[in-house]
């Protein structure tokens, strides 16, 4: 048992669900890709599990690797299929924030996929 399994379903649970409306964008059988809410640049996914067993990127690295290798090639997907017009597809930044102290909020493993420019530099 991880940290995340005792937990009411998270707010990414929840648009797995569709209980909660999100802009999906991919899905495969244990991974989901939905457009951020406040994106932070022109191209901004969410890219999480389909269930919340892993809180973060550490966790999902020691307890299930492939799954890790799932989100990251979904990620990349995502990153060819949307590029931002004059981006080249396929290149983009990947951000696991892992704890509170690093900006996490929402304690469902996620990536952050982001391509083109708002704040150059930002770590969402
Ligand atoms: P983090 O701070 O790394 O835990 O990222 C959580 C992200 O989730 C943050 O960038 C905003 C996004 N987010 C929060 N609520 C919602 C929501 O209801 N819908 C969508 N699509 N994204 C959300």
């Amino acid at each position: 048992m991880t940290s995340a399994d005792d937990q009411t379903p998270s707010l990414f649970s929840r648009i797995v669900a569709r209980e909660i409306p999100a802009r999906i964008v991919a899905e495969t059988d244990t991974v989901i890709a939905f457009h951020d809410i406040a994106p932070q640049a022109p191209l901004h996914v969410v890219v999480t599990t389909k269930t919340q067993q892993y809180a973060d990127v550490a966790e999902l690295a020691a307890g299930d690797p492939a799954l890790l290798a799932e989100l990251v090639a979904v990620a990349k997907q995502v990153a060819e299929e949307l590029a931002p017009a004059g981006r080249t597809p396929g290149q983009f930044r990947l951000i696991f924030n892992t704890g509170p102290e690093a900006g996490q909020t929402i304690f469902h493993v996620h990536a952050h996929v982001l391509a083109g420019t708002f704040k150059e530099g930002s770590l969402v």
